[in-house]
């Protein structure tokens, strides 16, 4: 048959078409940061949104969570081939974010505290596509997975989905982020297996 299946890693089922191509199931959250997590109490959490204009918008944890929240049904796809499906998000869509936002800009690169950057093109971040999630499963997201809040763009690879994230830089140019300088795929959709560049 051809086919190699790991009860360990989770099996590929090239029959399941919530899988995009190249990976497998896993039942299992692992943790995947580029240094440690830092601890960002709420407190002292902020959210902001800069454009070109040098506007800048910003939410506390308070008048974040003051925000219309909602619950994010969703799949999640690493580049290192694994995909949790199935999982249960709730936080702030980015539409609500950017109602009070006039740019011109088409990209954004996300701030995380720690200094982890992406970038996101804008159409992938709003349209009902991008969250700022701070709940996982019911429960406030763990700090290993990016609590207090985390970007979540599920429709892409996880790598946007960037932890413990401060905030967004509108730009004009798709500015290369972290794992992007670093032979990841300038956009990282899935389903198109843009993995490398
Ligand atoms: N701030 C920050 N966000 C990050 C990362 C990171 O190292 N730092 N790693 C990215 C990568 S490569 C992946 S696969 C996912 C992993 O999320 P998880 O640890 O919750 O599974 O977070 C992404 N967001
Ligand atoms: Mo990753």
């Amino acid at each position: 048959m051809g086919i190699i299946s790991s009860g360990f890693h989770g099996k590929r089922q090239a029959d399941n078409p919530a899988l995009p191509p190249g990976q497998y199931e896993t039942g299992s959250f692992p943790v995947l940061s580029a240094g440690p997590a830092p601890h960002i109490p709420t407190e002292d959490w902020e959210f902001f949104i800069t454009t070109e204009a040098g506007r800048r918008h910003a939410w506390s944890w308070e008048t974040f969570m003051d925000l219309p929240q909602v619950d994010i049904p969703t799949d999640i796809h690493c580049v290192t081939s694994w995909s949790k499906l199935g999982t249960s998000w709730r936080g702030v869509s980015l539409d609500t974010l950017f109602e009070d936002v006039e740019t011109r800009c088409e990209y954004a690169t996300a701030h995380s505290y720690g200094g982890y950057t992406t970038n996101v093109p804008l159409p992938d971040l709003l349209g009902g596509r991008s969250w700022v999630a701070w709940e996982f499963g019911g429960e406030p997201l763990e700090r290993a997975h990016g609590g207090p809040a985390r970007l979540l763009v599920p429709h892409l690879y996880f790598w946007k989905s960037a932890k413990w994230v401060n905030g967004l830089e509108l730009t004009q140019n798709d500015v290369p982020g972290f794992w992007e300088s670093n032979g990841y795929h300038i956009h990282g959709d899935p389903w198109r297996e843009e993995r490398y560049s």
